[in-house]
């Protein structure tokens, strides 16, 4: 896919695939909870980031690993304040990854760029909220909710429902006003999903990628690289790695990941490679 992708005051161009490093502002995400919970050392996280070369920033202030407990959104944005007015001036898009429209509402005035929301803007406003501003949206896929998710994720096709679902959410997006360029959609890899559902979605991706819509892919960490390779989150980078540069083989266009430099290298090997053939 070409085109550009419109967030905020920011135009993305998607020739290549762009890589979005993660900065969790939490005390308990999987793999790097209560890491950078201290503001600082979140802006500092992000600041390595930003020179490993990240094309945005997803800032999150809750947590949504299976089983987390929901947080208020007044904790939620006293958690993210003061990283977006920490990192406000390093000239990366940032992305907010929340569920929630009074979170929505501060951090796009406080310059948010993009709305990564893992309800896909379920929430009551969201939508006009999103869609009234400049920022751009990720609508993601989950069965469930973080509380209950891993239960039992049950499919009739996975692909298809969940390449319907988004082309729902996109096009409820368009007809709140939305322009086509400020959409990116996310099959939701480990969100109500067993690790046969993620590898199906994962070989599959094509298949979400025929939308029209940026696809992002978000394997980085995830336990479905622990139930393949037996290794805890802090020894998943190789399976990252190879993941990222599956899911852009075959469609994807943003990563969203824990290690950003190993990333980008991945993906310049990749992107070279096509230009030989
Ligand atoms: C917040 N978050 C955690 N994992 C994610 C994923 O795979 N995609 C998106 N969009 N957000 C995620």
């Amino acid at each position: 896919m070409t085109g550009i992708l419109r967030c905020g005051r920011f135009e993305l161009a998607l020739e290549r695939a762009l890589v979005m490093g993660v900065v969790n502002v939490t005390p308990d995400s999987f793999y790097d909870g209560g890491r950078h919970f201290d503001p600082s050392a979140a802006v500092a996280h992000a600041r390595r980031l930003a020179e490993e070369g990240a094309d945005l920033l997803d800032v999150g202030g809750e947590s949504t690993r299976p089983g987390a407990a929901p947080v208020v959104a007044e904790d939620e944005l006293a958690r993210i304040l003061p990283v977006l007015e920490g990192i406000a001036g390093l000239g990366v898009p940032v992305s907010v990854d929340t569920t929630k429209p009074e979170v929505m509402r501060v951090a796009l005035a406080h310059g948010a760029a993009m709305i990564n929301d893992v309800t896909a803007l379920a929430a009551p406003g969201a939508l006009e909220l999103v869609a009234g501003s400049d920022a751009a949206v990720c609508l993601m896929h989950m069965q469930g909710s973080p509380r209950t998710m891993q239960a039992e994720p049950t499919y009739a096709d996975v692909v298809a429902e969940v390449r319907d679902f988004l082309a729902a959410r996109a096009a409820a997006c368009v007809a709140g006003g939305m322009a086509r360029s400020r959409i990116v959609v996310d099959p939701g890899f480990g969100f109500g999903k067993t690790v046969a559902h993620n590898l199906t979605l994962l070989a599959r991706l094509g298949e979400i990628a025929v939308l029209g819509f940026p696809v992002l892919a978000g394997w980085s960490r995830k336990s479905s690289l622990g139930r393949i390779t037996g290794r805890p989150a802090e020894e998943r980078l190789a399976g990252s790695v190879a993941t990222a540069l599956i899911a852009v083989q075959r469609g994807a266009r943003i990563v969203r990941v824990h290690d950003v430099a190993a990333t980008r290298d991945a993906l310049a090997v990749l992107a070279a490679v096509e230009r030989a053939q």
